[in-house]
């Protein structure tokens, strides 16, 4: 039986990402946001301050460094694990530093492939999800005409991402693959990853899987005017994927609203657990 996922709950320190903007843009709401999360159950704190919603720009690296370092430097001072979400190898190690012990890079070391020695230095654990480019041109690159369409080129491009993070001296037993849901791929590409992610698992390594709130499942729920449903209506379907994913074995769910997966996966370990032979 494969063990249920960790619950991976975001902070984003941004005044613009898609799903939860500007909320916790500040130090003191975001550290208070982090303590809510882990009360929530989430297992991990996803520390971010470039938000990679579609079209936007990017912070200079002292924005970055001066929004998530506070917030990291707290959270993990109070015992949380916490993970960087960034593409910045000054931040990711700023980041170490402080006591992040994950580095999640969405770009898999494409967007500045120095973070990859600071991971593999600093020994974090580090996340390569599959990326094409900086959101303000992604949806430039959102096509895979190739055999196999996007999940085989996802497949393919995360093995060499992989290739550069281990030729950098990352250690095996530290690489975890997402998919990158949303990221240079447009609905259907997202809904073929998630219905096909086995040759992506088939590399042998854990998988984290991003799906909450993502613009796919507003898409998915839209009204019958067509207009997609709002960030704050699509937490059960972000539950019921993260349901379908726990079954399928990955490694991590990273979501918003930590109590709605962690209630989910309360669930199936009851039901795995009432499928043990008793003893009497
Ligand atoms: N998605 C976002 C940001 N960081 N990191 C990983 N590993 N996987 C993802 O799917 C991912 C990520 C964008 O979502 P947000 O704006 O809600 O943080």
């Amino acid at each position: 039986m494969t063990a249920l996922p960790v619950v991976m709950g975001v902070v984003n320190v941004t005044p613009d990402s898609f799903s939860d903007g500007g909320r916790y843009a500040d130090a003191a709401s975001a550290i208070a946001h982090g303590r809510a999360l882990l009360a929530d159950g989430a297992d991990i704190l996803d520390v971010g301050g470039e938000s990679t919603r579609p079209g936007a720009t990017r912070p200079l690296v002292e924005e970055e460094l001066g929004r998530v370092i506070p917030v990291i430097a707290e959270l993990a001072g109070a015992g949380a694990t916490v993970s960087v979400d960034t593409m910045r190898h000054q931040v990711a190690a700023a980041a170490v530093e402080a006591g992040a012990s994950i580095v999640n890079d969405v770009s898999g070391g494409l967007a500045d492939p120095e973070i990859l020695r600071v991971a593999a230095a600093t020994g974090a654990t580090y996340v390569a999800m599959h990326w094409r480019a900086h959101s303000d041109r992604m949806t430039d690159f959102a096509s895979y005409d190739g055999p196999g369409g996007v999940v085989q080129a996802v497949r393919d491009e995360l093995e060499q991402r992989v290739e550069a993070a281990l030729a950098a001296g990352v250690a095996p037993d530290r690489l975890v693959l997402d998919p990158g849901l949303g990221f240079a791929k447009h609905g259907a590409h997202n809904w073929r990853l998630l219905a096909d992610l086995a040759p992506v698992k088939a590399l042998g390594f854990p998988l984290l899987v991003g799906a909450s709130r993502k613009s796919f499942l507003g898409s998915l729920l839209a009204g019958p005017d067509g207009t997609p449903r709002g960030v704050e209506g699509r937490e059960d379907a972000t539950t019921a994927l993260s349901v379908v994913l726990a079954q399928e074995g990955v490694w991590g769910l990273r979501v918003h609203d930590a109590r709605a997966t962690r209630d989910a996966l309360l669930v199936l370990a009851a039901l795995r657990a009432a499928r043990e032979p008793t003893e009497h």
